[in-house]
């Protein structure tokens, strides 16, 4: 039995049950075998076994008091996954569906994520079962205070930054970021993603959807190809697919899809600037629901469907993880959909991915296509650790740098392998050499 699946079989006995981050760590493996191949030093340092087990696991109880007086128990988490680049880094995410598996398998996406940004972080990522939606601000609040109380312990500007990810935006960050300041009585940039008027950074807002849609735009150039008069679907409506929307709009591409868990919204005649704009104030302030879209602007809403039965050019799953299985590959295709671009963590399922890569159409997995999201999380940290703020146009032309980069650094790794179109390959192989090398050098820590 080959290193890659004596370990494996160890990893699947360990985390019996934790069906996403088996499935993360299985594709990740599925790249690695002939990069064991080639260096037994990964091998005699033990980095496999090293690799898939967090550095520390934090898990807490989150008590708050509703707004009716009664008590309500949560329970909060953070994974520190690796931290031979840098300090742990990655969003939290307040979803009913968060558990250990959910969150390690984005702990260990991010490990591999950061690493190909070529920026120092390690990887690390956290959250809490506790579900905002049909909160009030005061008990969003009361629960974001709870949490940070217990986090704080464990977070630092040089030791664990978090940020958001779903059910963490602006609203939250502003609330654990007020309670950080009041327990430590540090103004630091531990978290990112922060107000601009205390410490944030502009672009970081826009960062990941702008990025998922650089990172096609790389990929089309590989064919001489532009997004110009093509026709994108996106999945979700929340920051990642409201912003992939904007950058799409302003490349002249047509936007004819988004997404919430209730349904999908289909408007042929294209989401354009004025439309974007109404979503925003619905998700981002009211707080609403996406099918009242076609109430306001006509369309189709497609009530509990997933937008990838709609023909297009280019998709982009911007929403979560698992929500693209085989079947819905195969229609894409069928329908002659050949960019994927996901703005999301590991949206495609594993059938959905190997029919991705057979096809050889432009495919790119979430670890590389959405590390626009914490590259520009770092460029915050940046201005933080320096006092400086940089504009608009600095944090963006570095953005698209970084976007270039990554996608090149993917390729250069799948060719490398012989395999230069296999994206999943280069941002595994990639990502995983950074930091496989870093940790020999640190030792058996
Ligand atoms: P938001 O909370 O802003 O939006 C999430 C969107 O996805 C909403 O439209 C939501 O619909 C939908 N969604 C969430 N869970 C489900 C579900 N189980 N089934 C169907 N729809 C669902 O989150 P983000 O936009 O920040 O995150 C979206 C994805 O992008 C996630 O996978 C996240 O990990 C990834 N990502 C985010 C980054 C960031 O910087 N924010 C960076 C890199 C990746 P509803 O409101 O109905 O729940
Ligand atoms: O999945 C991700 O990369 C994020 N949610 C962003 C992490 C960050 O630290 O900005």
């Amino acid at each position: 039995m080959s290193y890659i699946e004596r370990v494996w079989e160890k990893v699947s006995q360990r985390n019996a049950g934790e069906v996403e981050f088996l499935q993360a760590v299985r594709e990740v493996f599925d790249s690695l075998e002939p990069v064991m191949e080639r260096n037994p030093q990964y091998e005699a340092a033990g980095i496999l076994e090293r690799i898939v087990e967090p550095e520390r696991q934090i898990i807490f109880r989150v008590p708050w008091v509703d707004d009716q007086g009664k008590a309500q128990v949560n329970r909060g988490f953070r994974f520190e996954f690796n931290s031979a680049l840098g300090p742990y880094k990655g969003g939290l995410r307040f979803h009913p569906s968060v558990n250990q598996s959910v969150l390690k398998f984005l702990g260990f996406e991010q490990v591999f994520k950061n690493s190909l940004t070529t920026l120092m972080m390690g990887g690390g990522k956290g959250g809490s079962d506790f579900d905002p939606k049909g909160k009030s601000d005061n008990e969003v609040m009361h629960f974001c205070q709870s949490f940070m109380t217990e986090l704080q312990r464990h977070i630092g500007h040089h030791t664990d930054v978090p940020a958001g990810d779903i059910g963490v935006g602006a609203r939250e960050l502003g609330y654990m970021f007020g309670q950080y300041k009041r327990i430590r009585n540090e103004f630091t940039g531990v978290l990112t993603g922060k107000g601009i008027t205390w410490g944030g950074s502009l672009i970081r807002p826009e960062a990941t959807g702008y990025g998922t849609v650089y990172f096609a735009e790389e990929m089309l150039k590989t064919r001489d190809e532009k997004l110009e008069g093509k026709v994108c679907t996106i999945s979700g409506s929340g920051n990642v697919a409201q912003f992939a929307a904007e950058k799409l709009n302003q490349l002249g591409a047509k936007v004819v899809s988004l997404s919430d868990s209730g349904g999908t919204i289909y408007d042929p005649a294209g989401i354009d600037a004025e439309k974007l704009a109404w979503v925003m104030e619905l998700k981002n302030r009211r707080r609403g629901r996406i099918k009242e879209y076609t109430e306001k602007f006509g369309g189709e809403y497609l009530e509990g469907e997933r937008p990838w039965s709609i023909k297009c050019d280019c998709a982009f799953p911007c929403a979560t993880q698992n929500e693209l299985n085989g079947e819905e590959a195969q229609t894409l295709l069928d329908n002659g959909c050949y960019v994927v671009s996901e703005g999301a963590n590991m949206p495609s399922d594993p059938d959905a991915v190997n029919i991705f890569i057979d096809s050889k159409i432009l495919y790119a997995p979430g670890k590389a296509a959405n590390a626009g999201g914490v590259s520009t999380s770092y460029l915050e940290m940046r201005q933080n650790s320096s006092r400086n703020n940089w504009t608009r146009e600095r944090v963006d032309k570095k953005l698209n740098e970084i976007m270039v980069n990554i996608h090149a650094a993917t390729r250069a790794a799948a060719a490398e392998y012989g395999e230069p179109d296999n994206y999943v390959m280069g941002a595994n192989i990639a990502g995983f050499t950074k930091v496989a090398n870093a940790m020999l050098d640190q030792g058996i820590v």
